[in-house]
């Protein structure tokens, strides 16, 4: 990439295994400027505080971005968007019409597609056996499905890259990584434009490693 940019350092609160940083990062290869990033990787979860994390997002969240106007920005999307601003190639988060509101549909969509596996992974994994709920399981389970089929049905996912894309990309590389409902299976459109994005330098440059820190159960339901 050729882009132009101010060439300022910027800090990136991050993760190794969370496909909301992961999304940024990808981005900011897209766009160019992944050069500017310091990325820090920081431990999150909601039963394990990680003090350092909370002193930039009050939600305890990553990623967050530092900026040197606005201080610290997230969620994963503004933070997409601030960095969009930054380069002069063609923008990531179209500005208007159809192509726009496809794009963050498309990302809506991936966005979910997070938020419903980690509640799985919570349902089925993170939270002590006792303290699960089989319902809430198969109502995750059924918005990935969902999902997953309305992408491989009609969901347009082909044109310049774009933020929809990249988190499409980033969200179904995450379900992988965490073995989470199979996507593939009975979708051959959706597996083949994931298996061709999946080639691009700036997926290929940061996989997803690492596992989440959720800290000791409490002995009262650790069983
Ligand atoms: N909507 C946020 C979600 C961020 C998020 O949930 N990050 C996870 C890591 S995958 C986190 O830090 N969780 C800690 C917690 O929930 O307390 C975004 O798009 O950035």
């Amino acid at each position: 990439m050729t882009n132009q940019s101010s060439g300022e350092r910027l800090t990136l609160y991050s993760q190794s295994h969370s496909p909301y940083a992961h999304k940024t990062i990808v981005f900011a290869h897209e766009a160019g400027i992944a050069g500017q990033l310091d990325i820090i990787d920081h431990e999150t979860s909601p039963t394990n505080r990680n003090p350092a994390v909370f002193a930039v997002n009050p939600l305890g969240k990553v990623p967050v971005l530092i900026t040197p106007e606005a201080g610290a920005i997230f969620d994963s999307l503004v933070i997409c968007d601030y960095l969009d601003g930054l380069h002069s190639g063609p923008k990531l988060i179209p500005t208007n019409g159809a192509k726009r509101w496809q794009a963050l549909r498309l990302h809506a969509v991936a966005q979910g597609l997070c938020d419903a596996g980690i509640a799985l992974r919570w349902e089925t994994l993170r939270r002590p056996e006792a303290l699960r709920y089989p319902p809430l399981q198969e109502g995750q389970t059924a918005k990935l499905v969902e999902s997953y089929d309305l992408l491989e049905r009609q969901e347009p996912l082909d044109g310049p890259v774009d933020i929809g894309q990249i988190g499409l990309a980033t969200a179904l590389a995450w379900l992988e990584f965490r073995a989470l409902p199979d996507f593939r299976t009975k979708r051959p459109r959706l597996t083949r434009w994931y298996e061709e994005f999946s080639q691009r330098p700036s997926m290929r440059a940061t996989a997803y490693h690492g596992e989440t820190q959720d800290g000791p159960a409490p002995a009262a339901i650790a069983g």
